[in-house]
């Protein structure tokens, strides 16, 4: 099935100060449409328009370069946009996930410091991830568009370190966009309902 651009669950100004809505404006309406419109077009070359974009990710991972990149970047930011609110991010999180977030990964402070520091070892362009692999959580980075579905595991949180997600808001600041994320963006209930989900 055609991959289509998703509204942004939130107006365009929803998440200032910490991501502007010119950051949005570009990202959401640039970036992300050239992934869907480079994807349609390879996934009808590659003969997989009728794969759901789960499927076209995964079997085009390793064969077709070019029709994986765009479909799993259509695929990751589909999904960042939910994983962002106005007013989200800090440590109240919903029960389940601070139960597996202390007892897969020694607590949130922990998960803060380690997912932040995926974001920021992370070189060059890529993402950071919250996974859930075999039943228990984990966190990760990827290159370019990779993302945990090609590596067995279901991201339940990911963020964008690709410089078009920050750099009009932070300049090369990646770690102060990665703490703004983490205290003031992300949606725990997104992440808690695919957590369920996983
Ligand atoms: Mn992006």
């Amino acid at each position: 099935m055609a991959f289509e651009l998703p509204e942004l669950p939130y107006a365009y100004e929803a998440l200032q100060p910490f991501m502007s809505k010119e950051t949005l404006e570009f990202h959401h309406d640039k970036h992300h449409k050239a992934y869907v419109d480079n994807g349609n077009k390879l996934a009808v070359e590659a003969g997989m328009e009728n794969l759901s974009l789960e499927e076209v990710v995964k079997q085009s991972f390793g064969k077709h370069a070019g029709l994986f990149n765009n479909a799993a970047q259509h695929y990751n930011h589909v999904h960042f946009w939910k994983w962002m609110k106005q007013g989200g991010g800090g440590n109240k999180l919903p029960a389940a996930l601070q139960k597996a977030i202390d007892s897969d990964l020694g607590g949130y402070d922990k998960f803060k410091a380690d997912f932040i520091a995926a974001g920021t070892t992370q070189f060059g362009s890529g993402w950071a991830w919250l996974s859930v692999k075999n039943g228990k959580l984990e966190i990760s980075k990827t290159p370019n568009g990779e993302n945990p579905l090609v590596h067995g595991a279901t991201p339940i949180l990911g963020v964008d370190v690709w410089e078009h997600s920050y750099y009009i808001d932070y300049r090369n600041a990646r770690p102060k966009y990665l703490e703004a994320f983490v205290d003031s963006l992300i949606n725990w209930d997104y992440v808690l309902e695919r957590y369920e989900n996983a």
